[in-house]
């Protein structure tokens, strides 16, 4: 031991190289270490007592420092604690030494920048102590490995013990380390390390109001399609799920995968029926035999909730892991990945989930049951998951008590999920009803698999679509809405198609995304995305006070719809109009003075949009647009156009809808596209002062005038595929007006 440790002192205390005090007493510490580790792995206590003495007394010695002798003892007395424990270091020696000879090549906690720290924004959801430590894109899997360890390392030193509980190598890399918050300011500062993030709390969104009711009878009146091939997989990550359940019975295929909290509370209930509850009834609403959107799917239970109905964003992250490595031993497609809870907005949850869309899967979560901004909470705040709110037997937005289902641009659509019949967990010929947005999810998830059926190549974005092309249009009062999400908010609610078949490519398919809305400070901005999949046909933007500076595309890493706020403005919204069609491109074209109208650049293309940027950050009168069939933007005094085309590989076909109202002053003026035409661009125009802005909600452009200005128009652009027999429009066709 003496000899291994004095041949080691060789190689560390670099003669050349002057060292100071705490650099000396760093490498002192780790020849201790280093003897621990062995002693550990050896489980040899005498060995390691004696070595360790016999170093502190030479060193003592070597040293003739008093201080040096009190360091090493602490440093001793931390040791005898590490090695009585149970935990097996198991790092070979080498690797301890060249990590602690790297460490101690560089000032180790004064280097550089550090990662951010996030952690959820409602306090009683953290679980402090608890970090998710994630590393960079394109950290090789050893690296990831020697960064644990060297955290490790490092809070030895300190004098804490830190615990590894998981590594993750799928969406994302990095590890789940329960430690210390005393360590987290190392942490941030390991090399790879991209960021950190509190581990969390997530909950089942199912019948949180304590309404269940079981009932004894059940009618069936719904008839699912038949026709089609199989069914897409479904993995619902949620409780477990009874799957001796009538309703399920053979379907079912309870995984191996479990990672749940423990039940709070000393008087823990665990009978299988409360563990089943949530799962149960979720799985019954997917694919039940008589309660469910699509029976005779086949559903995947993969276990992220505890019998209370309560998980971990680490949890969710692994379950999600779980089901990207069973794809990838045996792939399925296509497949759907139920998400039927919901947590605080958790940046890694987000970014597993968006991983998952882009490998081939659909992922449909609920929107959260807090009566709150859906963009607050996570899955549900991440774009490239289809996020369902819940609505009531009226087709209202979903109330119970104080609380609702969340809202807001997060959302992608409603379904029912109020009083929903389905399994129950109590006995395998047991109903009941639940109130949720878990349940409109899985109303989504079922509608999505009967889809997927017929359409088994349909990728994440085209369901979407697809579902909000069938859903029930501008059904919800808008008066339910909270007045800041009443815009933002889809005013639409899933229904079972009458004709599945119905596909993306025979209609143009398009949706508004909203930003959100910017900051008050002049100039300040707000930027609104197409997903994957989408192509951006034009942006436009909205200012609740009429103060703004005109909107552009932009493209920086993706192309951006920015809405400018002005001076003096209490912030604006830009909403980007986003269409499913990969054969079109679509670029910006701006007006090469102030003042002078935006055209598309040749006859290949065809004018989708019109922007208008102020940049002086006032906002100018307009002149009269000129649309038809000149592909070109209206010039504006003081802005600068910009003209959205879209050149067309298929036979996309473009042409103006403009309305203005001779008399009244109004307090909106729309202008809609007819039957089978799709709208890709909606601005607005006046004679005097400048309107709020336009925006498109589904088919309608929707402007806004200033108190009750006259003269103000709103002009739509609106395109489709031309019927096979038809080649080309009728250019002189009215517009449809509203
Ligand atoms: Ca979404």
């Amino acid at each position: 031991m003496q000899q291994k440790s004095s041949q080691s002192r060789g190689v560390l205390y670099d003669k050349t190289v002057p060292l100071n005090k705490s650099e000396k007493h760093l490498i002192n510490s780790a020849h201790l270490l280093l003897i621990a580790s062995r002693a550990c792995s050896s489980q040899n206590k005498a060995r390691f007592f004696l070595g360790g003495w016999c170093v502190w007394v030479c060193v003592c010695v070597w040293k003739m420092r008093l201080f040096v002798g009190l360091y090493q003892l602490s440093s001793l007395l931390y040791l005898v604690a590490l090695a009585g424990c149970e935990e097996d270091y198991t790092e070979d020696e080498e690797m301890i030494l060249s990590l602690i000879r790297q460490v101690d090549s560089r000032p180790v906690l004064e280097s550089g920048s550090s990662a951010q720290f996030l952690r959820c924004t409602k306090d009683a959801w953290r679980i402090p102590g608890q970090y998710i430590v994630v590393v960079r894109n394109g950290t090789r899997d050893n690296q990831v490995e020697r960064t644990a360890r060297r955290l490790r390392v490092n809070a030895a030193r300190r004098g804490y013990l830190i615990s590894i509980l998981r590594t993750y190598s799928g969406a994302f890399h990095g590890f789940l380390v329960q430690m210390s918050s005393d360590v987290l300011h190392m942490a941030v500062k390991l090399p790879h390390v991209e960021y950190i993030e509190e581990d969390s709390s997530i909950f089942a969104q199912g019948s949180p109001w304590n309404l269940e009711r079981i009932v004894q009878t059940k009618t069936g009146k719904y008839k699912p399609p038949s026709k089609g091939g199989s069914f897409p997989r479904v993995y619902i990550m949620d409780t477990t799920i009874q799957a001796n359940h009538r309703e399920l019975a053979q379907r079912v295929m309870v995984t191996d995968f479990n990672s749940v909290p423990e039940e709070d509370g000393v008087r823990v209930h665990r009978q299988a029926s409360q563990c089943d509850s949530h799962g149960t009834h979720t799985a019954g609403v997917v694919s039940g035999r008589d309660s469910g959107v699509a029976p005779g799917a086949s559903v995947n239970s993969v276990r992220v909730l505890n019998c209370q109905g309560k998980g971990t964003v680490s949890g969710a992250l692994a379950g999600l892991e779980y089901i990207r490595a069973s794809l990838q031993v045996q792939p399925i497609s296509p497949v759907i990945v139920l998400l039927p809870f919901a947590g605080g907005f958790s940046r890694t949850l987000n970014a597993a989930c968006r991983e998952m869309v882009r490998s081939g899967a659909v992922l449909i979560a609920a929107a959260g049951n807090y009566q709150d901004d859906a963009c607050l909470y996570s899955p549900a705040s991440e774009p490239e998951v289809i996020t369902v709110g819940a609505s009531n037997a009226a087709d209202q937005p979903l109330t119970v008590g104080t609380m609702g289902t969340n809202v807001g641009r997060c959302v992608d659509l409603f379904a029912p999920g109020d009083d929903i019949v389905s399994a129950s967990g109590d006995c395998p010929t047991c109903f009941t009803a639940k109130s949720g947005t878990s349940q409109a999810a899985a109303h989504v998830a079922g509608i999505a698999a009967v889809l997927l059926k017929e359409n088994p190549t349909a990728r994440s974005v085209e369901v979407l679509h697809l579902l909000r092309h069938h859903a029930a249009q501008q059904v919800m009062n808008p008066e339910a809405l909270p007045l800041e999400h009443r815009l933002t908010t889809p005013n639409m609610v899933a229904v079972v198609f009458k004709s599945p078949s119905a596909r993306a490519g025979e209609a143009l398919l398009c949706r508004s995304v909203w930003s959100k809305r910017s900051g008050v400070m002049s100039f300040d901005t707000a930027a609104a995305h197409c997903l994957h999949g989408e192509e951006m046909f034009s942006c436009s933007s909205y200012s609740p006070d009429g103060v703004w500076a005109g909107e552009r595309i932009e493209v920086r890493e993706r192309k951006e719809c920015v809405a400018h706020n002005g001076v003096g403005g209490q912030g604006v919204y830009a909403v980007a109009r986003c269409c499913m069609d990969d054969r079109v491109q679509c670029q910006s074209f701006a007006s090469a003075h102030m003042g002078t109208e935006a055209k598309c650049p040749s006859p290949q293309h065809q004018l989708t949009g019109c922007c208008s940027y102020f940049g002086s950050g006032g906002v100018a009168d307009a002149t009269r647009p000129l649309h038809g069939n000149s592909k070109a933007c209206p010039a504006r005094a003081g802005a600068t156009s910009h003209a959205s085309c879209c050149q067309i590989t298929s036979s996309l076909e473009c042409r103006g809808n403009e309305y203005q109202p001779c008399s009244l002053p109004l307090s909106q003026v729309e202008v809609s596209c007819e039957d089978s035409w799709t709208l890709t661009g909606c601005s607005g125009a006046s004679q005097g002062s400048a309107p709020h802005g336009a925006y498109a909600r589904g088919n309608t452009c929707i402007v806004r005038p200033s108190r009750g200005e006259r003269g103000v128009a709103a002009v739509a652009i609106c395109c489709r595929y031309p019927p096979p027999q038809q080649s080309s429009s009728e250019p002189g066709q009215e517009p449809g007006r509203q």
